[in-house]
C-alpha cells in the first residue's frame, strides 16, 4: 500500500520531495487537484467540497497514510478528514512556532507568506494568538506564486518583479525569519534568497510533516514495502503522458537544486 500526497496543485511536490529522501522505501500517490487550483482565493465551503472529493478518490486507491501537503487544505478540512477515514492523516501548517523562537528577544519580526485562505482561517489565527505574545508576526498573501508554479514559470525575470512589488511595503531588514506557509512557495526559494537579506532565515513546515509521517508509520509498524515509485493523478485522472510526468520530475529536480 502506498502513501497518498494531496495538494490543490503542484506545491505538494515540495513535501513529497522531503518524503522521498526520508522514506525512500515507500510507494507514493501524488494527487494534484489541478481542475480546481487555486484553493487559496476561494470560499471555504467550495474548497472543502473539492478536498472531500479528492480525498475520497485517494482513499479508494488504498493508501496506508495520507499527507495533506497543502496548508490551505489542512486548515480547511484536516480535522473532519481524520474523523472520516481510518488511515492516519498528516497535515502541514505554517512553521510559526520555530520562527517566533528564532526571533524572540532579538528584536526581529516574523513574516508568514501563505494564501489568503490560510492566513484568515481560524487554525492560523489561533496559532498566532497562542504563540505571538510580542506581536512580531506579520502575514502576507502571495497568490501570484501559486499561479506561476502551476504554469511552471520559475524564471527570475518573471518572479522577482512580482515579489519585489508585493514586498515593497515591508522593511525586509526587520525580519529575522520568513515562513513559507504555502507548499508552492519553496519552489521560489532561490529567488527569495536574492531578495531577503542574507541573515533572514527562510523556513517551512515540510520536514516536520514528513517526520510525523515517519513516526506514525513506525508506531504502526507499517514502514517500508515500496520502492519510491510515484503515481500521479490530476483531479482523479491518472497521469500517463510522458511530458506531464517529466514536468513533475522537473519539480523534484528543482527542489534538489534549491535545498
Ligand atoms: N499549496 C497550497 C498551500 O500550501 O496552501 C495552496 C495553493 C493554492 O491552492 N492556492
Amino acid at each position: 500500500m502506498g502513501i497518498g500526497f494531496f495538494d490543490s496543485g503542484v506545491g505538494g511536490i515540495t513535501v513529497l520531495h522531503k518524503a522521498l529522501k526520508l522514506l525512500p522505501g515507500e510507494d507514493y500517490i501524488y494527487y494534484a487537484d489541478t481542475f480546481h487550483v487555486p484553493y487559496g482565493e476561494k470560499p471555504l465551503a467550495e474548497v472543502r467540497k473539492y478536498i472531500f472529493e479528492a480525498v475520497e478518490f485517494i482513499a479508494q486507491q488504498q493508501v496506508k497514510a495520507l499527507v495533506i501537503a497543502c496548508n490551505a487544505a489542512t486548515s480547511a478540512a484536516v480535522r473532519d478528514l481524520r474523523e472520516r477515514y481510518p488511515f492516519p492523516i498528516m497535515g502541514i501548517e505554517p512553521a510559526v512556532k520555530p520562527a517566533i523562537q528564532q526571533c524572540q528577544g532579538n528584536g526581529k519580526r516574523v513574516l508568514v507568506l501563505a494564501t489568503r485562505l490560510t492566513l484568515r482561517e481560524e487554525k492560523f489565527q489561533n496559532l498566532v494568538a497562542r504563540l505571538d505574545d510580542e506581536h512580531i508576526v506579520d502575514g502576507l498573501a502571495l497568490p501570484g506564486l501559486v499561479e506561476f508554479a502551476e504554469k511552471f514559470q520559475f524564471d527570475e525575470q518573471t518572479v522577482r518583479p512580482y515579489l519585489e512589488k508585493a514586498l515593497a511595503p515591508y522593511d525586509l531588514n526587520r525580519y529575522g525569519t520568513v515562513v513559507l506557509g504555502c507548499t508552492h512557495f519553496p519552489l521560489f526559494k532561490d529567488t527569495m534568497r536574492k531578495i531577503f537579506p542574507a541573515q533572514t532565515a527562510i523556513i517551512d513546515g515540510a520536514q516536520g510533516t514528513v517526520m510525523n509521517l515517519k513516526r506514525n508509520l513506525e508506531n504502526q509498524d507499517r514502514l517500508g514495502g515500496g520502492s519510491g515509485a510515484i503515481t500521479y493523478y490530476t483531479s482523479g485522472i491518472r497521469v500517463d503522458e510522458k511530458e506531464k510526468l517529466a514536468q513533475f520530475q522537473t519539480l523534484l529536480a528543482k527542489m534538489d537544486e534549491i535545498e
